[in-house]
């Protein structure tokens, strides 16, 4: 029996990319999605909501406090596993089911969407990310005795694993704390190959940004040393 799912997207100002994210998460069997809307300047909420999405506002601006937000929303709606993905089109909701059936198969408490297994298109990711991903992928790997290769947003976790791990990180550090305390728990963590595209439209506010990159490496790499065993 598949469990019920919802997809969290985290959204700022994501109005021209939103309504095609939402329309091949329907497309592709995700009936229950929660956008988290951080006062976008755009219309990204109104964008969403006429494009079938349970739409909610987080105050707090932050990448963290937002998937926390739409995974403490979609908890309250009764899901039991719960897929991140990015409202700018870089992730490919036809392959949602790939990230489940390892939770539903009973192998798995926390997929992660490898890019590194999967396929980067060309131009999708500037070097110096490519480059952050691979030290923190090798990080995780010597630090926490695992085999993973990627340390993507696009993911699926079961709702009492989530809930379990008491994440504290609400920026950057959100994903990786994750997947840290995650392996540090116990928990199964299994990988499957996902692919990767260039934002459909829209600014990057992360890896496009001298801020964004810089912060991003930090909070990823002070995680990654601070969750250690
Ligand atoms: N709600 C919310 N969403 C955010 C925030 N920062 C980034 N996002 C969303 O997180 C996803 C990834 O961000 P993006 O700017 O594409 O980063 P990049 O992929 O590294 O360029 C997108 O859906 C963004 O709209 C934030 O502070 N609040
Ligand atoms: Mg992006």
């Amino acid at each position: 029996m598949t469990i019920r799912h919802a997809a969290v997207i985290p959204a700022l100002n994501e109005a021209a990319n939103i309504a095609a994210v939402i329309a091949d998460l329907l497309a592709h069997g995700t009936g229950l999605i929660v956008v988290v809307d951080n006062d976008s300047t755009d219309g990204t909420g109104a964008a969403a909501t006429s494009a079938g999405a349970h739409v909610i506002v987080e105050a707090r601006r932050g990448y963290g406090y937002a998937c926390a937000a739409g995974a403490a929303e979609a908890a309250r709606l009764g899901a039991e596993i719960i897929v991140f993905i990015d409202g700018d089109g870089s992730c490919d909701a036809s392959e949602v089911g790939d990230l489940l059936a390892p939770i539903n198969d009973d192998r798995s408490d926390l997929t992660l969407g490898s890019r590194t297994l999967g396929h980067i298109a060309k131009g999708s990711m500037p070097p110096h990310q490519q480059f952050g991903n691979w030290l923190s992928a090798a990080m995780m790997r010597r630090l926490y005795r695992t085999d993973l290769t990627d340390l993507g947003p696009f993911r699926a976790v079961r709702t009492e694993t989530l809930v379990g791990l008491d994440l504290q990180e609400m920026t950057f550090g959100w994903p990786t704390e994750m997947t840290t305390k995650a392996v540090r728990a116990g928990a199964r963590v299994v990988e499957v190959p996902v692919s990767w595209r260039a934002r459909n439209a829209g600014r990057s506010k992360v890896s496009g940004t001298i801020k964004g990159s810089a912060l991003a490496a930090w909070h990823i790499l002070r995680v990654t040393l601070r969750n250690r065993r």
